[in-house]
């Protein structure tokens, strides 16, 4: 039985990363009077870690042994990614990013058909909510009866903490439901969590290890513009998934 989609937000619901957080990021950063600056190629070894606040974190130990960390590091953080979040959502609301291939085609067809949807992400409620509001419709977010987001558990993913949470508030099992992923990190968090999970990948991602996937597909498809299916259950099969296919996908 099939009762809920639970959808990542950052590269599955839309590519949010590289054309919006980094460039968001990048603004805070030279806000604060920091000669900091994320290209895209550094921003892909940078997604390994999860959260905006601990990415920042990585990237100054990890490469920035120069910089001299202020004794008020911590808070420094904390108001560079307050800043991060003002740029982010605001470019947001400029024109916004686009929902990826196939995605508000699934949503509205799960609507329909009376299934709760849902959302578990590592990103800040504000960013999904814009996200939502921006890309998919002005009362998006009144659609999902749960969203997961943000340092609402303290383990972000790969932890399946968020899942977990997001599966009790629903007061549903993992067997009811279904996870959408585009990265190793979300992939291991909603198995960890006993989810069965659909993956598309993206230009960050294509080469993760998505072992255990129920499918790896290019990205959900729409009539005239099919995904490509990239696990070896069924690789080269296209299609577009709508609730036929994940139910059949489910068993
Ligand atoms: C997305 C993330 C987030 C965003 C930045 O993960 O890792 O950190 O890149 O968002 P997911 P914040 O795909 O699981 O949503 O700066 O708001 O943390
Ligand atoms: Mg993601």
């Amino acid at each position: 039985m099939l009762n809920a989609l639970i959808f990542d937000v950052d590269g599955t619901l839309a590519d949010t990363e590289r054309d919006g957080h980094r460039p968001a990021f990048n603004a805070a950063f030279k806000e604060f009077g920091l000669d900091w600056h994320w290209d895209a190629s550094l921003y892909g070894q940078l997604l390994a870690v999860t959260g905006g606040k601990e990415r920042m974190k990585y990237y100054v130990d990890r490469f920035r042994p120069d910089y001299a960390k202020p004794g008020d590091f911590e808070e420094l953080v904390a108001a560079l990614h307050k800043a991060k979040t003002r740029h982010y959502t605001r470019m947001l609301s400029e024109g916004g990013i686009p929902l990826r291939p196939g995605v508000g085609r699934l949503l509205r067809e799960a609507r329909a058909a009376g299934l709760t949807l849902a959302v578990a992400t590592t990103t800040t409620p504000e960013n999904v909510t814009a996200l939502l509001r921006h890309s998919l419709a002005e009362d998006g977010v009144e659609w999902f009866s749960v969203i997961a987001a943000g340092d609402i558990v303290p383990a972000k993913k790969p932890a399946p903490d968020i899942y977990v949470w997001a599966l009790r508030e629903l007061g549903l099992e993992p067997d009811q439901c279904l996870a959408f992923e585009d990265s190793e990190n979300g992939i291991r968090a909603s198995l960890g969590a006993g989810l069965r999970t659909v993956v598309t990948v993206n230009d960050y991602t294509h080469d993760h290890d998505f072992t255990g996937a129920m499918a790896v597909l290019s990205d959900l498809g729409e009539p005239g513009a099919p995904y490509t299916r990239l696990d070896s259950g069924g690789e080269g099969e296209r299609g577009i998934v709508d609730l036929a296919v994940l139910r059949r996908w489910a068993g």
